[in-house]
């Protein structure tokens, strides 16, 4: 296997040898990295082209208008979730005219159409990109990165809607729904998210929302829904209506993926805050009409080299328990902010310098530290709430995504919280209890063998003896169609998988089984069985003890099921 250093080395002259050649196939690949993954860390990003702000630079070659506009949109819709919107570089390198300039084009061109082992496509190869398209990128990268639009409160207040007023909504709950075993799912590629029963597992309802909407989360009461999408629009759903509805809507930026609300006594339902991609930044509005109140921009210094980052988007958003903050995760920068909420006019914002890029995490089950996945760098960083601080960072394996991770009784080691990987097929536990089991709170006390790479997310409960790990990303559809669960009293023994996708009695399909989520009382597991737009996917509901199938949801409307969440377990933060 080549390195990239060596191809920079090489240079355009040695492009026939390129062993990269032979990768030529019908979709973009490089050895190493299932085109899923690359996709899950590319997907489109949803800024339309004609909304970045141009600059032509004399030094690099010319780019017609309409060639400009073009390359825009190819590079939002295929190279920004890697490179960033500005090309500062995250997943992918950095690609800004000082480092692209002295390249030139034909060197560019190279690396579009053949890609490298380090995670690019081959755009060319691949059938993607044209050999015109690839010329015109190559150029298009040479000029300075077109600049997308700020979205300031004047923007967010254009966008912002209540559709039914707080005095106009219910004094009560008006419907005979069992609130607190109520899913939200997510139908990622419909834009929507369907309301399901967790008894009778009949869908309530289905509500329209943004684009490749992502995550849900729930108010402190209970009674309040927030679903953002990637485009940066929020939904808020009022569950005590006769069949729930939007009752607020807002956009607070083009691109984002988190929303949370305040939970600290005292602030119950008070705020809701949302942390954009583009521009960086998050902002905190009122928890039942989602006004905007307060933006706060997260550019600024990355930790380490202390550089300038002019695009450090905002990963998961956590309310904290024990004081009026939110605990917000900056990618880039590698920076954990506390945003004390208690005085917006005199807001105080405690910086914790972590590691980069920070993505995904949750609580262990103190619900006193949160466990940060600082995904590039293989650590999951440690805060302490009470006391604002750093506590410490762990080293795990590769590429930990934990989604919200996993928290449980180990029976040896104490209280553990678990993460799985999607660069390796490890399961890392991190013993959390400085208190009881001083020797092992912030060490991995033990790393289980999983199925494979790939996984996305590992989840148990309170109530349950089991752990279960996807694998959805994995390139081998035995695994990724799989879930691997574990006896936590017999760990050892090592991992059962179970065949969801097959249970789902699909047909065609990726079925990709994805994300674990229990019901209230924590006996069903629920996975999704994940396939395309135009293919039936399916919900596939586990009996947590006996580990075997309970029920398949299928519906026309379930279209790209992914995210689940129980209303109770989101509420109160169990996992
Ligand atoms: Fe997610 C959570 C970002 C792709 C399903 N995802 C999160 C969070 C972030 C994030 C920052 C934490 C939010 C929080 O807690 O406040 N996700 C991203 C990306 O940037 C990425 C890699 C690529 C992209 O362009 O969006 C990405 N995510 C995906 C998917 O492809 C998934 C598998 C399917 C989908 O629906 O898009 C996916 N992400 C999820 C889910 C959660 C999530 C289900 C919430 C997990 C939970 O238990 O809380």
């Amino acid at each position: 296997m080549f390195s990239r250093k060596l191809v920079l080395a090489a240079g355009v002259s040695l492009l026939a040898a390129l062993p990269v050649l032979s990768y030529a196939q019908s979709k973009p690949v490089h050895p190493g990295t299932p085109e899923e993954e690359i996709r899950y860390k590319g997907a489109p990003v949803p800024i339309k082209p004609e909304e970045a702000k141009e600059t032509l630079s004399p030094k690099a070659p010319p780019v017609s208008p309409e060639e400009f506009t073009r390359a825009k949109q190819i590079y939002f819709e295929r190279c920004a979730g890697c490179h960033g919107v500005l090309r500062k570089g995250a997943t992918g390198k950095p690609l800004t005219p000082d480092i692209t300039l002295p390249k030139g084009t034909e060197y560019l061109k190279v690396f579009i159409a053949y890609g490298t082992p380090a995670g690019m496509p081959n755009w060319q190869t691949s059938g993607e990109l044209t050999e015109k398209d690839v010329d015109l990128m190559a150029r298009f990268l040479q000029h300075e990165p077109p600049q997308p639009p700020e979205f300031g409160l004047k923007e967010m207040k254009a966008a912002w809607k209540v559709h039914v007023a707080p005095e106009k909504r219910p004094t009560r709950k008006m419907n005979n729904l069992n609130l607190e075993n109520l899913f939200s799912v997510t139908l990622r590629d419909a834009g929507q998210i369907a309301l399901i029963d967790g008894a009778s597992k009949k869908i309530v309802n289905v509500i329209d929302t943004g684009y490749a909407v992502h995550i849900s989360r729930m108010s402190a009461s209970g009674r309040y829904l927030f679903v953002i999408g990637r485009d940066a629009r929020i939904d808020m759903i009022d569950l005590w209506m006769e069949k729930p509805a939007v009752v607020a809507t807002i956009k607070v930026g083009l691109e984002a993926r988190s929303v949370e609300t305040s939970k600290y006594k005292g602030y119950e339902d008070r705020y809701a805050v949302a942390g954009t991609y583009w521009p960086p930044q998050f902002v905190i509005m009122k928890g039942d009409t989602l006004e905007p109140l307060k933006i706060v921009a997260t550019r600024g210094m990355t930790v380490g080299d202390q550089e300038y980052h002019p695009e450090p988007r905002v990963a998961a958003i956590v309310a904290s328990h024990h004081k009026p903050e939110f605990v917000v995760n900056v990618k880039e920068t590698g920076k954990v902010l506390m945003a004390d909420y208690s005085d917006l006019a005199n807001l105080k914002v405690t910086e914790i310098a972590t590691a980069r890029f920070l993505h995904d995490g949750g609580w262990e089950s103190s619900q006193r530290y949160v466990m940060m996945a600082a995904n590039q760098s293989d650590k999951i960083v440690v805060v302490d709430t009470v006391k604002s601080k750093l506590e410490a960072i762990v080293s795990v394996g590769k590429i930990p995504h934990p989604g919200r991770g996993a928290n449980f009784k180990h029976p040896k080691f104490g209280p553990v919280w678990a993460t799985s990987h999607l660069g390796d097929e490890t399961i890392s536990l991190i013993g959390t209890d400085p208190k009881g089991h001083k020797a092992n709170a912030w060490k991995v006390v033990q790393t289980l063998k999983g199925q494979g790479g790939g996984s996305l997310f590992i989840k148990t409960h309170p109530k349950s003896k089991n752990l279960w790990v996807d694998t959805t990303l994995n390139p081998d559809t035995a695994i990724s169609q799989s879930i691997a669960v574990y006896d936590i009293n017999a760990l050892d023994k090592g991992f059962q998988a179970l065949p969801i996708a097959e249970w789902a009695g699909l047909g065609e399909g990726a079925k990709r089984v994805v994300q674990p989520e229990y019901n209230k009382a924590g006996d069903e597991v629920w996975f999704s069985v994940w396939s395309a737009k135009n293919q039936q996917s399916a919900i596939v509901v586990v009996g947590d003890k006996t580990r075997k199938l309970k029920a398949v949801i299928k519906d026309k409307a379930l279209i790209t099921p992914t995210g689940k969440f129980n209303v109770y377990n989101t509420q109160k933060d169990v996992y």
